[in-house]
């Protein structure tokens, strides 16, 4: 096959054995690569019920026929597992050199099984692999367990490393590489860590084997082309995911402590322009040439690659109105290898908790040097750190008091950088995002509030179904970034035509967007699977919060979302989906999407629908 190897690497921690496999072409047209092969692998590897953190679980590394080729931002690769956090589909994207050379070493995934007896790594180079010892990197930072592992390999290989908080199973670890890119949110680090795995080493130099070599290379300069002559590139360039502190102070969506509302009152000190008055550095991805890699030095005189998502959880989140302090917050995370999004929601939970009264500890909105403590303590599992380390939904759970109203999560996993106080369709999109409530599949906020604010009808639920294909299902597929797409407006078409010239076979856009509900289907029988009679539409249904409790300030003074029209969309979504009134895939759609043999396996821990 043309742009895939069709060969799979599998290691087995616990015999110590690495093994190549070969892949289905069928499976690898109908999953292409990314999210989709790695669902797939789990669906059928998994046992239903397995702890996620026993040598059971599997940990799956998944490129796509676009990865590593020339082409828009292509450096990427898709991190999943059984989540320890969510008890679900678990998964992250990632831009690492490793994924590069993954594609280069001649393996379209990695599946990693059992537990080390000992501490190791792994190292892959050209259809190789070796489990090595990692006794003296075992403790270390992720920054520190890179550089060593550089050293003794290369400049020239690629490195997932986990840090402390993998090591120690934070159900929120995830897996840093090159100082500053993190994947796999729902707890990849920490099921990295349950397998005694420190880091993948990754060296690759092979040529991939593409279809039509000069029309890859045509249609990758016309699209990079297109991206550098957009009309937003320079200003991407400058702030990167940063510029959308601005936006969503404006438009009242900037989480301010614990979501409470919408709106910062110092925002103007974190925002893109204090970034770029502070900027070091600009990193990107392989190969990326519209990097959003923003280094600033940190209050600690320390590099710190700052995002978005990164500086709304961890600022206005927690009050915290101090670029450089929220910088070393950041960078902790990274270094530690905590999700800054979930650390960001645990934090505002747990000061509002003080607040509340509801535990004895004293802590306050915006207080640096306590919140720098809690997040080392986080990662070492530490006094209140190990409270911190289980994720908003099971802190309510011990706390009580009817924290779970604002334990700000979706099936477990903390919300991100978002406020749905007046924005039902993202409210929508975290309910039935593949993972929890991440915006990766569906961050429809910045049309919602451009075209129709409040409104809860049926358009808007097809514009989320329309994204989920696209950025849920395409991009996590084909693998590549999706930030040319959303931010400078690179059309689809590109996409479409390098996967053709790449592997020779005449896909659609269609034929994509049938491949991304295929895969969202399929992650949603895994989630059945696993709940399979304590499965229901709560779990789709974002936290009261929204629902109970206006926001009490900003331009949208008084938005809440209503329960009723929420729970209406919800079923529009089900319908359109062609998911019954429980949110569980019909046979007739699994039938539909090529999965008859999900819905036979399905049907033994729920009745199905026709
Ligand atoms: C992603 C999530 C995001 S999404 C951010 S900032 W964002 C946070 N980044 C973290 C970080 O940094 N350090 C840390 N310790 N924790 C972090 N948690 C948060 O993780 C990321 C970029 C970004 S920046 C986004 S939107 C896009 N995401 C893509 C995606 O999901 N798919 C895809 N095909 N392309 C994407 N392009 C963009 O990539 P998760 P990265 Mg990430 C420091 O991992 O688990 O998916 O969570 O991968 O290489 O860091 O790039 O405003
Ligand atoms: Fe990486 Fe940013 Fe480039 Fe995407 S746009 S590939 S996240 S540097």
């Amino acid at each position: 096959m043309k742009g895939w190897w069709g060969r799979v690497l599998r290691v087995d921690l616990s015999r110590g054995e690495v093994k190549i496999h070969e892949l289905d072409k069928d499976v690898l047209l109908k999953f292409m690569g990314g999210r989709g092969l790695a669902a797939w692998f789990l669906w059928n590897e998994l046992r239903a019920g397995v702890d996620p953190l026993s040598p059971e679980n599997k940990l799956v590394l998944a490129v796509g026929p676009l990865t590593g080729l020339p082409g828009p931002s292509t450096g990427k690769m898709v991190i999943a597992a059984k989540s320890p956090l969510t008890g679900g589909y678990g998964d992250g994207n990632i831009g690492s050199w490793a994924a590069v050379n993954l594609k280069r070493a001649g393996f379209d995934a990695v599946i990693i099984e059992g537990r080390a007896k000992r501490p190791s790594y792994l190292y892959i180079e050209d259809d190789k692999a070796y489990i090595l010892s990692a006794e003296g990197l075992w403790g270390k930072t992720t920054f520190e367990a890179e550089r060593i592992l550089k050293e003794a390999h290369g400049k020239d290989c690629g490195i997932l490393t986990i840090g402390p908080a993998g090591e120690n199973k934070v159900l929120y670890a995830t897996i840093i590489s090159q100082e500053g890119r993190s994947g796999g949110r729902p707890g990849m680090g920490a099921v990295m860590g349950s397998k005694n795995l420190k880091a993948i080493v990754v060296k690759g130099t092979k040529e991939v084997s593409v279809a039509d070599k000069d029309k890859v290379l045509k249609i990758a300069a016309e699209a990079l082309k297109s991206i550098r002559e957009s009309r937003g590139y320079s200003f991407w360039v400058r702030q990167g995911t940063m510029a959308t502190i601005e936006w969503a102070q404006t438009a009242a969506v900037l989480p301010t402590y614990n979501f409470r509302e919408g709106t910062f009152d110092m925002y103007r000190l974190i925002d893109g322009y204090s970034m770029e008055a502070a900027k070091v550095l600009q990193r990107s991805c392989p190969g990326c040439i519209m990097p959003c890699g923003n280094v600033v030095m940190d209050s600690e005189g320390k590099y710190s690659e700052l995002d978005y998502e990164n500086v709304a959880m961890l600022g206005s989140n927690m009050g915290l109105g101090h670029l450089g302090k929220v910088a070393v917050l950041n960078r902790l995370a990274d270094e530690l290898g905590l999700d800054t999004i979930s650390l960001g929601n645990c934090l505002g939970f747990l000061i509002e908790a003080s607040e509340k009264r509801l535990i004895s500890e004293k802590i306050e909105w915006g207080e640096f040097k306590e919140l720098r403590e809690l997040v080392v303590d986080t990662a070492y599992r530490r006094g209140l750190g190990n409270l911190l380390a289980e994720g908003v939904k099971r802190m309510a759970h011990k706390i009580g008091g009817g924290s779970e109203r604002w334990a700000m999560h979706v099936k477990g996993l903390e919300i991100s950088a978002y406020d749905c106080h007046g924005a039902p369709a993202m409210a929508l999109a975290y309910g039935t995002s593949a993972i929890g409530a991440h915006h990766k599949d569906a961050w429809v906020i910045s049309w919602e509030v451009k075209v129709d604010r409040f409104g809860y009808g049926r358009e808007k639920v097809a514009k989320v179904i329309e994204l989920q294909r696209i950025r849920g299902g395409v991009f996590e597929c084909l693998v590549a970034c999706r930030l040319p797409w959303v931010e400078l407006g690179l059309e689809l078409r590109y996409y479409v035509e390098l996967l053709r010239a790449i592997t020779g076979y005449s896909y659609t856009l269609d034929d994509l967007y049938k491949l991304g509900d295929r895969v969202y289907t399929l992650i949603r029988a895994f989630w059945v699977r696993e709940y399979a009679s304590s499965w229901s539409i709560e779990m789709d249904i974002p936290p009261a919060r929204w629902f109970e409790e206006p926001l009490s300030r900003g331009p949208i003074k008084g938005a809440k979302l209503d329960r009723d029209k929420y729970l209406e969309m919800l079923r529009t979504y089900y319908s359109l989906r062609g998911w019954d009134e429980r949110g569980i895939p019909r046979v007739s759609t699994l039938e539909e999407l090529g999965l008859k043999e999900v819905a036979a396996e399905l049907s033994r821990f729920v009745e199905l629908k026709p």
